[in-house]
């Protein structure tokens, strides 16, 4: 009968297009090609009425199989391809749960900040104050108020950086070549007793090498009360060397020159990479100097209207870098501010 070699030449082509459907958008055209209401399926069930009843009975049996098995690998074929689905949308079409995780990366704080939080938290337990200053500053708070003025060979110490022309302007700016003006900007608004401590940026107009950067971290301290003595100079200094290198580390203080101290010291500590035998590190003198004090000067105190017959004081100015140098053993300080991984990551 034509009708039944119709029926099975459809079941041939609709199975062989289902294995061809590829997404589930093909899928469902597919459906509505063989099994929607316009399809060549449903004519054929309509057309039954117009057959005689054993024709009937035939044909309805094989369109109704036809239907069934269609139907079936529908459904076998839609379950298969939302699997596929559910597995490309994971990464790479793959999801490997034994695979070990990504590893989150963490920052960290930069070696010379975890300096400055150390030593910050020494002096904070000694009873100092942590405030900070510009780094653009006044000619007249960088120098003169320090004791230093315009013709003062002391000038020649600090090769600056200086931001307006110091010929021609009065009141010229410069980045500041020591955390001592802070000293001033202090002392300015608060009267006695003082204790504070200033970290911050320094910048010096200067030739770089294994012990000295253009720009570098000094940590400034002041007390000034009644009654402080160079013994409570020594005293605190002395101290603070014991708590960061260990009692063992020998610790040099000797005579220094600066104009806004009186009398003024250097404090060296033994070299770590040569034991005070001499290396490129400490210049061949077995001592690396990490600071400049001394007895605030009457000038100084004076110009900032504190009475030196009342009121005395010290100061001193550490340079933050040479103290993970003499911790670590750091062979060059430029290493500090070249941003390579491969050091920084040792902090
Ligand atoms: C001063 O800057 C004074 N203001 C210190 C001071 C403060 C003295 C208060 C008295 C009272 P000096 O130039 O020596 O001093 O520098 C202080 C420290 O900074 C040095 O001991 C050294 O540790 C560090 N330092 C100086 N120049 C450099 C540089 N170019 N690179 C790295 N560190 C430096």
């Amino acid at each position: 009968m034509q009708i039944i070699t119709e029926i099975e030449s459809l079941r041939l082509a609709a199975l062989s297009e289902l294995d061809k459907n590829e997404t589930l958008e093909q899928l469902e055209s597919w459906r509505i090609r063989y099994l929607g209401k316009k399809s060549e399926l449903t004519t054929i069930l309509r057309s039954l009425a117009k057959l005689d009843l054993e024709d009937r009975k035939e044909v309805g049996a094989k369109a109704n199989q036809f239907k069934s098995i269609l139907e079936s690998g529908l459904a076998e074929k839609k379950k298969l391809l939302e699997e596929a689905a559910i597995i490309s949308s994971t990464e790479e079409g793959s999801l490997d749960v034994t695979l070990p995780g990504n590893v989150m990366t963490t920052g960290r704080l930069h070696p010379t900040t975890q300096v400055i939080e150390s030593i910050c938290s020494i002096f904070q337990n000694m009873g100092f104050q942590v405030v900070e200053g510009p780094e653009v500053e006044w000619d007249s708070y960088n120098f003169d108020a320090l004791n230093i003025p315009k013709d003062h060979p002391a000038r020649d110490m600090f090769d600056t950086f200086w931001v307006d022309n110091n010929e021609t302007n009065e009141k010229a700016r410069l980045l500041r070549t020591h955390t001592s003006p802070v000293q001033i900007r202090v002392m300015e608004k608060e009267q006695p007793p003082i204790r504070v401590i200033v970290p911050g940026r320094t910048y010096r107009y200067e030739a770089t090498d294994a012990t000295h950067e253009s720009m570098f971290y000094q940590i400034e301290g002041l007390a000034v009360d009644k009654n402080i003595t160079l013994a409570d100079l020594k005293g605190t200094l002395f101290e603070f060397c014991r708590l960061l290198f260990g009692e063992q580390r020998n610790v040099r203080f000797r005579c220094d020159y600066f104009p806004f101290v009186e009398p003024g010291v250097e404090v060296a500590i033994e070299c770590l990479a040569c034991h005070g035998s001499g290396c490129r590190l400490c210049g061949y003198s077995g001592w690396l100097e990490i600071l400049g004090a001394g007895m605030v000067h009457p000038n100084v105190l004076k110009r900032v209207n504190i009475d030196p017959e009342i009121y005395s004081g010290f100061a001193f100015g550490l340079g933050v870098e040479r103290i993970p140098i003499l911790q670590k053993g750091i062979e060059d300080i430029r290493l500090f501010y070249s941003n390579d991984l491969r050091f920084l990551k040792q902090f």
